[in-house]
């Protein structure tokens, strides 16, 4: 009896092993193929972690495309994801939530900002691309306290937590190159 369930283990285990093989060049074609996200204007919608970047000519379909996402009953929801999809900032080129010099909204792929200011809820360790010293003022989502930092990886000096703020101070206008929330 235990060498007739060992055979069959065994049996299984090769069987998982060469379906494993099979998944995995399989789907290797598939991971080269994927397009890399193409900016093809200044208003972009992006995922945090970073797996999905959309752009758009204009900010007002930007933030359409984004009320999607995270509204409720979208058909953009991805299924895997059990809580609705939030907006963590939306970052200005220009001071003062001016759009005209292009926008970038990132979006929590990992739940929405707790109340609490006591811990890192988000972050992106370097900004998206075309990003990077780039931000003057933004708008902060619900309970999404934002902290910018001179450097990739949170490094150099920083300024936040803070919600909203029509002209960013401490060094960091222009400078910001990682963010977190709280
Ligand atoms: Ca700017
Ligand atoms: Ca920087």
């Amino acid at each position: 009896m235990k060498l007739t369930n060992r055979s069959v283990r065994i049996r299984l285990g090769m069987g998982m092993a060469l379906g494993a093989l099979v998944l995995t060049v399989a789907g290797s074609p598939a991971a080269v193929a994927a397009p890399a996200p193409a900016a093809e204007s200044d208003h972009c919608v992006v995922t945090v972690p970073e797996t999905s970047t959309q752009c758009f000519a204009t900010f007002d379909e930007a933030k359409a495309f984004a009320d999607s996402m995270t509204g409720s009953g979208s058909a953009m929801r991805v299924s895997v994801v059990i809580w609705p999809l939030t907006v963590l900032v939306i970052a200005y080129d220009l001071a003062n939530f001016n759009a005209a010099n292009g926008t970038l909204i990132l979006i929590s792929l990992n739940g929405p900002c707790t109340k609490s200011i006591a811990n890192v809820d988000h972050q992106v360790a370097n900004l998206p691309a075309g990003w990077d010293n780039r931000i003057s003022s933004y708008i902060a989502g619900p309970y999404c306290w934002t902290k910018l930092f001179r450097d990739p990886n949170f490094g150099g000096p920083s300024v936040g937590f803070a919600g909203d703020t029509a002209m960013i101070g401490g060094g960091l206008n222009n400078n910001a190159s990682s963010i977190q929330w709280s």
